[in-house]
């Protein structure tokens, strides 16, 4: 098969307002993605809805009340390219109402675009890198946006930049490997087109910085972690599991053991075939999407959640686990008991807050309580979890990818987190 280009998922955030929309919708109109006939009837219909200025955010805010009120709600994909990479632009809103939907597109995202107006550093901006930072977003570029109302002045943007700078560190992004780019959306300087209003800015246009953004490494060297997505029966060929592989590299005559499985004690057998778009290959990689044949195991025996691995590294199955996580959309309050959903690769099970060791202050780590009697929304927390059933989950650092998880009531994602460590099930 064709190897095309890297694909990365971008996800455009911060604050209300700073104009993350609006920097996306130039971005794609200046690229010629969107025409101009259709940038003139956005034109027309934010007049008309009194919200003159918001053409470019109205690209990718499609919704009738985004529109109406001038900000996004809803999560917004539109695919883009460049000479590098495969892009799908994600557009994340900004007001702290909608952050579950930030947070789901900070989920699925390998970098992060960070959009600052003028205003500098607000809430969001901090919330942001914090959640990017926990969710696992490993790159990001800073887009200091509305540098018009600054006069394009340099100076202003090297304090604008230094404030982002501390943020940055404070969450635990390494500043060095951050660009940041003075923009000004509305206008479309530095965006897809070298600016001549800010002639001391000599670096990339906010375009030419995604090229500079590194492929997502594949984590090859980590031990197999395949979560099984389907399990199918196909006559003639026997148990095709399907899933997408995490961490390592599976090959044809793999020993593998899949855990916990119905037994609860896991699942022993040998790899007969792996198909990846209906071709025969021999060996899968993080990232792959693949079905497989196996011999020793039927298809009774294991069920969407469980975990593939080697036999001699099996997936680890916590009677009890310590997570870090970040409340972000709990009604009231979560105190010792509640009993959720937790969302921990393909699996779904609920599980109980079994302690609440300590609240955290997000930004340094550093304790703000012992043992609060309950955390809310925006409180960070270490916490010790009960699984109801058995579920397969790593510590961060060993195998991050099978470490986040979402925790999720009544259709809601309440909170977000990952696995610091865990109580192997005997
Ligand atoms: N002066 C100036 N205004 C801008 C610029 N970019 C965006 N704006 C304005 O900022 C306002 C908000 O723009 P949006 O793109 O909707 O901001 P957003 O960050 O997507 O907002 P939410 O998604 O609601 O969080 C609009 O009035 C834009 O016209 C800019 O470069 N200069
Ligand atoms: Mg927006």
């Amino acid at each position: 098969m064709a190897k095309g280009k890297p694909h990365m998922n971008i996800v455009f955030v911060g604050h209300v307002d700073s104009g993350k929309s609006t920097t996306v919708g130039r971005l794609l109109f200046d690229s010629g993605a969107i025409d101009e006939a259709t940038m003139r009837k956005l034109k027309e219909k934010a007049e008309e809805l009194g919200k003159g200025g918001f053409e470019f955010a109205f690209v990718m805010d499609n919704l009738k009340e985004e529109r109406e009120r001038g900000v996004t709600i809803d999560l917004a994909h539109k695919q883009f390219h460049t000479p590098k990479f495969d892009f799908t632009i994600i557009d994340a809103p900004g007001h702290r109402d909608f952050i579950k939907n930030m947070i789901t597109g900070a989920s699925q995202a390998d970098a992060a675009v960070l959009v600052v107006s003028n205003v500098g550093v607000e809430p969001q901006t901090k919330e942001h890198v914090f959640l990017c930072k926990t969710l696992g977003v490993q790159q990001m570029i800073v887009a200091l946006n509305k540098m018009d109302v600054d006069n394009f002045d340099q100076q202003k943007f090297e304090k604008r930049k230094n404030d982002v700078t501390a943020v940055l560190k404070m969450y635990g992004y390494k500043p060095t490997d951050v660009q940041f780019i003075p923009v000004a959306s509305y206008l479309g300087e530095n965006v897809a087109k070298k600016s001549d209003k800010m002639p001391w800015y000599t670096g990339p246009t906010l375009v030419q910085s995604l090229d500079v953004l590194k492929e997502p490494e594949k984590p090859t060297q980590l031990p197999l972690r395949l979560p099984i997505q389907d399990v199918y029966k196909i006559s003639g060929i026997g148990t095709v599991p399907v899933g997408r592989v995490e961490s390592g590299i599976m090959k044809v005559n793999d020993k593998v053991i899949i855990m916990p499985a119905r037994s609860g004690k896991g699942i022993t057998g040998e790899v007969k075939s792996i198909e990846m778009h209906h071709e025969q290959i021999q060996q899968a990689e993080p990232g792959d999407n693949i079905g497989f044949n196996m011999r020793g195991v039927e298809a009774k025996d294991i069920a969407r959640g469980d975990v593939l691995a080697h036999t001699d590294k099996p997936a680890k199955v916590a009677s009890e686990f310590t997570a870090r996580i970040v409340v972000m959309n709990h009604p009231s309050v979560i105190t010792v008991g509640y009993t959720p959903v937790f969302h921990i690769h393909t699996s779904q099970i609920a599980a109980q807050f079994a302690e609440i060791v300590k609240k955290i202050d997000p930004a340094t780590g550093a304790t703000i309580q012992e043992h609060p009697d309950f955390i809310k929304n925006g409180d960070a927390a270490i916490v010790k979890i009960k699984p109801m059933q058995p579920v397969c989950i790593e510590k961060q650092s060993d195998i991050p990818q099978l470490s986040r998880f979402a925790i999720r009531d009544s259709g809601l994602t309440v909170a977000a987190g990952m696995c610091i460590d865990l109580v192997e099930k005997k």
